[in-house]
């Protein structure tokens, strides 16, 4: 989604749960909530409308139309800052439990004065809260649980973590009886939990998960959850013959299972997670395949990554579908480290690794020699390290390009001198300090380096590390249209602990016609297989084999 539309409809949705949590007038509060849902599926930015294109708007009226007006214009709104003024920023977080709404919040706070995550838990502990009426004991368990949970995975697991956890749990049920499905099949870069439907049935599975995890939280016949190195499993068991509609169900997302039974509905057709019923003839059709549902419903096959309600129904309907990219297109990776500076891999196993990838080229971008803590390579040391390239490309049937993974310094220039820089094949250019620069400083400070000659690529552009550092304040929109002006690509670095650009910003550069190119970034050789997450990401975003600069022969990447 465009970043300024997210932000709006952010803002929007965070104003409805503060006035749900003051007890105001309900009208109001679902009027602020449905213009936040229209506003994130709009498919232009709201930056640049005119306060009459702003009303035209589908669920925004008149009132709210000049709040968004409000935010374009300073980033918030004054009756917003008003509300909230007077409710503790702890409050809020209470929200993100599990079976926490804005009316349980504020009853929890008025009747008792709790604000925080912690004051919850000295309640429940305390069996305070199953006094208030309407509460008891049961609640009070639930709370208990959904704090502790919240404190063990509030934040969500990357790519490998959810790997790990679904090879532990994947280990007892043979292969073809199962799929994962959920976020983990979209593709998305973090994972909530993990989901599974089986046509194997629970009187054989439920046995077999008891050995596997810390916990059966609920072991049931219809469905069974279990914890796993500290993460929530859960398994839907399915007849064969209704396979296809649940795991079409349950691979989401939300938004995608409601547009497609709003469709179906228009129809007359009902559907649900055991197949479709036609309300006219009474009958109801069963699915063991997904495609045969779509194709039922006169719909393209549409690919898991792009199940987000974002545009991809319609262009289903017709047959418009992006041809995505997959493995089998790359050529090469885009970004690799030696032992010339802090990766592991001599120069000629990178090469070997390539081939065993079955690339045809690798990227050699080692860091420059401004970065403090890494063996940064000198301009000596980058022509030594040319020169050995060389010789190994003189034998190697993966083709090592040379290049460089330079730092952009404090005001936007770069860490090495341009004339060693226009000799290299390819110059990804990254920000590796001053993270904390204000955002219109960051954000010129990175089109300073989109606009260098020599820079061919962005590295890791926005520089958030999953679950530890949030991305630098920059302005994401101006930086891709920047990179249009000037013709430098985009990273998409394959790494599952940055997966940056993420896919919101993919599809946006794609939009804007910004070439993508994806790196893994590895140090070592296994981490070159890291590449199957960064093509979550460019699928997600729509990228298509031309999108990405991967899918150039490496004479053409040279010049
Ligand atoms: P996650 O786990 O937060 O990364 O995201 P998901 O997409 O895996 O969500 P999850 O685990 O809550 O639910 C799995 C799928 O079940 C979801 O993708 C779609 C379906 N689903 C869950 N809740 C609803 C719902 O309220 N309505 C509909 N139509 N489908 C739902
Ligand atoms: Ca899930
Ligand atoms: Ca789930
Ligand atoms: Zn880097």
């Amino acid at each position: 989604m465009d970043e300024t539309n997210h932000r709006v409809a952010e803002l929007l949705h965070f104003m409805g749960q503060i006035l749900e949590i003051r007890g105001e007038d309900a009208f109001k509060i679902r009027a602020y909530h449905r213009a936040a849902e229209e506003v994130s599926r709009l498919n232009r930015s709201l930056r640049g409308m005119s306060i009459e294109e702003i009303r035209a708007v589908s669920g925004v009226g008149e009132k709210i139309a000049h709040k968004i007006q409000e935010i374009l214009a300073t980033g918030t709104f004054l009756e917003l800052e008003e509300m909230r003024t007077g409710i503790p920023p702890t409050l809020l977080e209470i929200l993100n439990l599990e079976g926490m709404g804005p009316k349980t919040v504020a009853r929890l706070w008025r009747t008792m004065g709790i604000e925080s995550l912690d004051d919850l838990e000295k309640a429940a502990r305390g069996h305070r809260i199953r006094a208030i009426k309407g509460f008891g004991e049961k609640k009070e368990e639930d709370i208990l649980k959904a704090v502790q949970l919240y404190r063990q995975q509030g934040s969500r697991m990357n790519r490998l973590q959810a790997d790990r956890v679904v090879a532990c749990v994947t280990a007892v049920l043979p292969a073809g009886s199962y799929d994962v499905a959920g976020s983990f099949r979209r593709g998305k870069s973090t994972v909530g939990d993990i989901d599974i439907v089986t046509t194997l049935p629970s009187s054989i599975v439920n046995p077999r998960l008891r050995g596997v995890g810390e916990e059966m939280i609920d072991g049931g016949e219809k469905r069974t959850s279990i914890r796993c190195q500290g993460q929530r499993v859960d398994i839907r068991f399915t007849r064969p013959e209704e396979y296809g509609s649940m795991l079409l169900y349950l691979t989401g997302s939300k938004d995608f299972n409601i547009r497609l039974r709003e469709i179906a509905l228009s129809r007359g057709l009902k559907l649900n997670e055991y197949g479709i019923e036609d309300k006219k003839e009474g009958k109801m059709h069963t699915f063991s395949r997904e495609e045969d549902i779509f194709s039922f419903l006169g719909l393209d096959n549409i690919p898991p990554e792009l199940r987000e309600d974002q545009g991809e129904i319609p262009a289903a309907f017709r047959h418009q579908l992006p041809n995505l990219i997959g493995q089998s297109d790359l050529l090469g990776d885009l970004h690799t480290h030696s032992s010339w500076s802090d990766g592991r891999m001599s120069l000629s196993e990178l090469a070997r690794a390539g081939e065993t990838q079955g690339y045809h080229y690798l990227l050699i971008s080692d860091h420059s020699a401004t970065l403090g803590i890494t063996r940064g390579l000198t301009e000596e040391r980058l022509r030594k390290q040319m020169q050995e390239i060389e010789q190994i490309n003189r034998t190697s049937p993966c083709q090592l390009l040379s290049g460089i993974e330079v730092d952009i310094t404090g005001d936007g220039g770069l860490g090495l001198a341009s004339s060693v820089l226009g000799d290299l094949d390819l110059v990804i250019a990254s920000i590796h300090s001053g993270f904390k620069q204000e955002r219109d400083v960051i954000t010129r400070r990175m089109i300073t380096a989109v606009a260098n000659d020599y820079v061919d690529i962005i590295g890791h552009p926005t520089g958030r590390l999953l679950g530890e550092r949030q991305p630098y304040d920059l302005d994401v929109v101006r930086v891709i249209e920047a990179a249009v002006d000037t013709g430098t690509a985009l990273e998409i670095n394959a790494s599952p602990h940055r997966l940056d650009l993420d896919d919101p910003q993919v599809r946006e550069a794609k939009r804007h016609g910004v070439k993508l190119s994806l790196g893994t970034d590895a140090h070592e050789a296994r981490e070159l297989s890291c590449m199957r997450y960064g093509i979550m990401v460019a699928r997600r975003g729509w990228c298509e084999p031309a999108d990405l600069l991967n899918t150039l022969p490496g004479d053409e990447i040279r010049k």
